[in-house]
């Protein structure tokens, strides 16, 4: 316990290099400003962002902590159905919800929620990585003991770029034991999604949401979340779990308490926005070679 009283001397993520203090309106402001005005490049109208992670892990609950920071009108937004216990999946289907700005400005992102990774209980494998291809729409009803049909109607032959998912945010937390994120048939299903995309360089992130069941510093606050030495070593045992680098480990705490946003976790849901979209815009600009000579890869 004690290595979580012991904050870093600097911290280990700067969430931005152009303010001291990042846990101001202002920098809120300037974070909703860039998601804004980020327009995706190719010509493609929306952003598609995947959730994917074992059940009560977070998904849904990062969706609509994403959605009460969007709308920024100081009221919780429960969007995607979110449930106290539960063993199997409260999230049934692929969903997908449009987030709005204050003054009815639509986001040009789809988030997609899903239902829980598990091989029994779960998305089938198959689904996993039709889904990701663009190959399911929007709504389809999952079932763990078979993969999507062709006749389906929710099955989508020809999956162009506007249809496939520019970025997949695995999603975990940290209520399991540290040296376990998942069921070891999840960890199998985990890793085989995670090569199978990885070759395509579709862009992986996780989220590791629930970071406030950590005693993040002294304070407990919040605010210390890139200061907090056991923050930043239960981050790099997931980073080394997931196979993906740290910079791609983002600690999140989700609305599940509170009765009104607060501003620490408004600003780290934008942030994480922020950067997944990004994150999915070099990915659109690098399939559609945006700005790159016709004789570059001669
Ligand atoms: N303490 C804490 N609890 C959280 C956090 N995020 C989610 N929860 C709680 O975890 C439980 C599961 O959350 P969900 O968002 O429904 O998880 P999910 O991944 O969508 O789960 P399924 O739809 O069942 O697959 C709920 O009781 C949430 O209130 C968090 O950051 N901190
Ligand atoms: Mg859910």
């Amino acid at each position: 316990m004690q290595k979580y009283l012991e904050p870093l001397k600097k911290p280990w993520r700067m969430i931005s290099a152009e303010v001291d203090d990042p846990w101001t309106s202002q920098f809120k402001e300037q974070l909703m400003e860039k998601i804004v005005n980020l327009e995706p490049a190719a010509g493609i109208n929306y952003f598609n962002i995947l959730l994917l992670g074992q059940a009560a892990s977070g998904k849904s609950s990062f969706l609509n902590t994403c959605a009460t920071a969007i709308e920024d009108n100081n009221r919780l937004i429960t969007l995607s159905q979110v449930y106290q216990k539960a063993s199997k999946s409260v999230t049934t289907s692929l969903e997908v919800f449009p987030l709005h700005t204050r003054d009815g400005q639509t986001l040009p992102l789809r988030l997609f929620d899903c239902r829980g990774l598990n091989v029994e209980h779960g998305v089938p494998t198959e689904d996993v990585i039709l889904i990701v291809k663009g190959h399911v729409r929007n709504g389809y009803e999952i079932n763990p003991e078979v993969s999507i049909k062709k006749e389906n109607p929710k099955y989508r032959e020809i999956a162009q770029l506007k249809d496939r998912m520019h970025c997949v945010v695995y999603v975990t937390n940290a209520e399991n034991p540290s040296e376990q994120l998942t069921d070891p048939k999840t960890e199998e299903q985990l890793r085989f999604v995670r090569e199978t995309i990885a070759s395509d360089h579709i862009p992986q992130i996780v989220l590791f949401s629930k970071i406030d069941k950590l005693r993040i510093s002294n304070k407990d606050d919040l605010r210390d979340v890139f200061r907090s030495q056991g923050v930043r070593d239960t981050c790099y045992k997931a980073a080394e779990y997931m196979q993906i680098p740290l910079m791609n480990v983002l600690p999140m705490s989700n609305y599940h308490e509170e009765n009104l946003p607060t501003l620490e976790k408004d600003i780290l849901a934008l942030f994480y926005l922020l950067t997944m979209m990004q994150r999915a815009n070099d990915f659109v600009s690098n399939c559609a070679k945006v700005n790159v000579p016709k004789e570059f890869y001669d």
